[in-house]
């Protein structure tokens, strides 16, 4: 018998919608789904999905760990054996240390629902995700800024007329109905500028590309607003109604002339005043895209106040072409229930410091990088049981080795996945979670539904291949066993959407014709004129935020140079590549590893030839305390200061034949030695890494 499943997409986090053909129980093929935003693509890893549900290289049952941690010595475990386990530790550790001694970390986003109830329910404020090693500083930058985090505005592109892109590599590290989405605003006649230190395809596909000195982006946004300003090329409508501390910037950057800011970046002032005035008039239609991955600078937090300083220049928020408010069910009176609502949020104090030492950081993302410290001193109090839920910190955060040394003195460590991480691998337990293909999850609005907003959800297609569960099912037997089953109000995946539904017009067979409910069927805009939401407390954006100030961060930085690296060192830039999803996730998948399987280093053909390097020479990267070889790609188009490999490939897990097949390989988190730190915006700062390359034996 055939079927069409309409779900989403879990291969990453861009959660594009699906269509899924099944035919006798069996996934036969995977497609975008046609139905939602005029249809949607996917990228190399969605459309390799079927390999991870087919793969027997992933955990198959529960497994509870008899060796050392880390030995790999598992012996398999029914999943009650799995789940009593867990809750009796629990149930200790929280009787002598308190429910705050438990942590959680997912990978955010909407559908965290299940797991971050659960916490909440145990009693413990301990909640945190990924975000510190993506886009942390992003986030907690514009709450202050205009109130809203980062994923609470998005983009118009497709009636963008200008967009200026700082290192978001749109066309790579892929969202799929994202880069459609630029594609489709480049097809309609917009323009886009990008700046990066390296060639990359989205530098490829722009209009204009500019290499810049690696952490220099700050003096270049400080130059364009200067001369913004100076020549009076903003929208000093939307900036008087809507901004407050204009005369105070205006000041600030007085020193920071275009000239100036050659000197920095290496890119003209001719070009730097080009882009002020093609911007200009373009604008409302402009887009200063803030990206993320230039959040691992330690200056970025007010980089990023620059980049959405130059927006409210332009006054691209809620215009046509611009930055607009994601708009919410709420926004057209609709209500759904979500299980973590129901929950009182826990009081006490996190271990993070994020409310208390950090005021101006969000508990919304936490900053996992402290955790190690908590650990190991017991500051600010003990931690002793930590649950990872679609997470592989070991592989995702700096210096490994130091974030694993610090697991190892937990009572008790915790892995869903659906694959070998390398946080499982040093795991107590590891229960394995059934794909995306074998689950139903909770409804969530979707992300990229911007201006009408709509729900979806993951839907199962098939039954489970091995003996795995879904998240909704291990969060709620946990629960029980904990005494707070009352939060987990449902028997089934059906049983949850008919109680998320209660009160509605709408029943989860609404789903079945496109995998989407429309909330709206027009766009929803705000009045530009009285009726934008900045949850600030003036209600406007802040140039100059009080709120800021109180905790001793300024509205204003001054800027720093960059250290300038030494002859024969470099500052390691890291990203993804298109076909695989950040450190390990994909990196198996056997259709994925057969076309990208192995790393090397780019380096600009300058400095490789004074090091003697060639074009596929192996070389040595080191820093203190750690190096490895890998193969150089010699490149013109590349900062001679930088260096460049794509993230994770090194693979330590013996289970995971394909990308282990090269052997451990050349680690970049390894070398990012020393920066489990949170500079402002609280993220790690993965780029302040200098490393030492040279020819083996010269
Ligand atoms: N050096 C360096 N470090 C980086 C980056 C970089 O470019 N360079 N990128 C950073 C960025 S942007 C991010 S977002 C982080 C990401 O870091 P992580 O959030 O740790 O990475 P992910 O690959 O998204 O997934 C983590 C785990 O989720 C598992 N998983 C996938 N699907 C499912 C599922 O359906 N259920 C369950 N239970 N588990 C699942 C995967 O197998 C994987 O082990 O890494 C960051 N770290
Ligand atoms: N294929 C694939 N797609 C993905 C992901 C994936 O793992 N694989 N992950 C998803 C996730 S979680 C995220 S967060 C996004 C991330 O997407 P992006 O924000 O595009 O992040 P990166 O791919 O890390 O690319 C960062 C770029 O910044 C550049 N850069 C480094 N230093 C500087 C600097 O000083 N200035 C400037 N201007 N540029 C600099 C790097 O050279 C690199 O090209 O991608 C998403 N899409
Ligand atoms: S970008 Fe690719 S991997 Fe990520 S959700 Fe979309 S199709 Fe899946
Ligand atoms: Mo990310």
């Amino acid at each position: 018998m055939k079927k069409t499943v309409y779900s989403t997409c879990e291969m990453c986090t861009g959660r594009c919608a699906l269509m899924i053909e099944v035919e006798d129980g069996v996934v036969k093929h995977v497609w975008g789904n046609p139905h939602v935003q005029g249809g949607q693509w996917l990228c190399p890893r969605g459309a390799a999905s079927k390999a991870l549900l087919n793969d027997t290289e992933r955990p198959q049952y529960p497994l509870i760990r008899e060796g050392e941690r880390g030995s790999g010595a598992w012996r398999k475990a029914t999943w009650d054996e799995a789940l009593d386990y867990i809750a009796d530790k629990l149930k200790a550790i929280k009787e002598t240390y308190g429910a705050r001694s438990i942590v959680l970390s997912d990978r955010g986003g909407p559908m965290t629902e299940y797991e971050r109830t659960f916490l909440a329910a145990i009693g413990s404020p301990n909640y945190f995700n990924h975000h510190a090693t993506c886009s942390n500083s992003v986030h907690n930058c514009h709450m202050f800024f205009a109130g809203h985090a980062r994923n609470t505005v998005d983009y118009d592109y497709e009636r963008c007329k200008y967009m200026v892109m700082f290192g978001r590599n749109i066309y790579q590290s892929i969202k799929s109905w994202e880069a459609k989405a630029v594609a489709d605003m480049q097809a309609n006649g917009g323009k886009m500028v990008y700046i990066d230190v390296r060639w990359n395809y989205t530098a490829a596909k722009s209009d204009r590309f500019f290499i810049v000195r690696p952490g220099t982006d700050y003096a270049l946004t400080l130059a364009l607003i200067h001369y913004i300003i100076k020549e009076n090329l903003h929208d000093a409508g939307f900036v008087s109604r809507w901004t407050v501390g204009f005369e105070e910037l205006k000041k600030f950057v007085i020193p920071f002339t275009p000239e100036w800011a050659e000197e920095e970046t290496g890119i003209p002032a001719r070009e730097i005043k080009k882009i002020a005035h093609e911007a200009a008039d373009a604008k409302p239609s402009v887009i200063f895209h803030p990206g993320w991955m230039t959040a691992w600078y330690s200056n970025d937090y007010h980089f990023r106040r620059a980049i959405y300083t130059l927006n409210a220049l332009m006054g691209s928020y809620e215009a046509y072409g611009g930055i607009y408010l994601n708009k919410k069910p709420g926004d057209v009176g609709f209500k759904m229930k979500s299980l973590i609502t129901n929950v009182p949020k826990p009081k006490e104090q996190r271990f993070d410091g994020v409310g208390w030492k950090f005021p101006h950081l969000s508990d919304q993302w936490g900053v996992a990088q402290m955790l190690p410290h908590a650990i190991l001193n017991e500051d600010p109090y003990p931690i002793k049981a930590y649950i990872v839920m679609r997470h592989d910190p070991v592989a995702s955060l700096p210096d490994p080795d130091a974030f694993r040394a610090a697991l190892m003195k937990l009572d008790l460590l915790v892995s869903i996945d659906v694959n070998w991480s390398e946080t499982a691998w040093v795991s107590d337990v590891i229960l394995p979670e059934s794909t995306f293909f074998e689950r139903t999850d909770h409804i969530y609005v979707r992300s990229g539904s911007g201006l009408k907003p709509h729900l979806t959800l993951i839907r199962q297609a098939v039954e489970p291949r091995y003996d795995t569960k879904g998240r909704g099912e291990i969060f709620k037997l946990l629960a029980e066993r904990m005494g707070v089953g009352e939060y987990f109000p449902y028997n089934t995946p059906e049983e949850l959407a008919a109680w998320q539904l209660q009160g509605t017009k709408y029943k989860l067979e609404d789903f079945d014709a496109t995998g989407v409910i429309e909330l709206s069927p027009e766009e929803i805009w705000f009045d530009r004129k009285e009726g934008l939401k900045f949850n600030t407390p003036s209600g406007k954006i802040e140039f100059v935020s009080e709120k800021l100030e109180k905790t001793g961060i300024p509205s204003f930085l001054p800027y720093e140079k960059p250290e300038k690296p030494a002859e024969g060192t470099f500052r390691l830039v890291t990203s993804k590549t298109a076909v695989h999803t950040q450190g390990r996730t994909t990196l198996n998948n056997p259709l994925l590893n057969e076309i990208v399987n192995e790393n090397e280093l780019w380096i600009n053909t300058a400095e490789a030839k004074k090091l003697g390097i060639r074009d596929g020479d192996t070389v040595e990267v080191s820093v203190e305390g750690y190096s490895g070889t890998i193969r150089a790609k010699v490149v013109d188009y590349i900062h001679p200061e930088a260096v460049f490999m794509y993230h994770g490939f090194s693979d330590s897990i013996p289970l995971r034949t394909r990308s282990r097949r090269k052997g451990e390989g050349l680690s970049d988190m390894k070398l990012q030695k020393g920066l489990l730190k949170a500079p402002a915006g609280g993220n790690c700062p993965l780029t302040e890494c200098i490393v030492t390359v040279r020819k083996p034996g010269a």
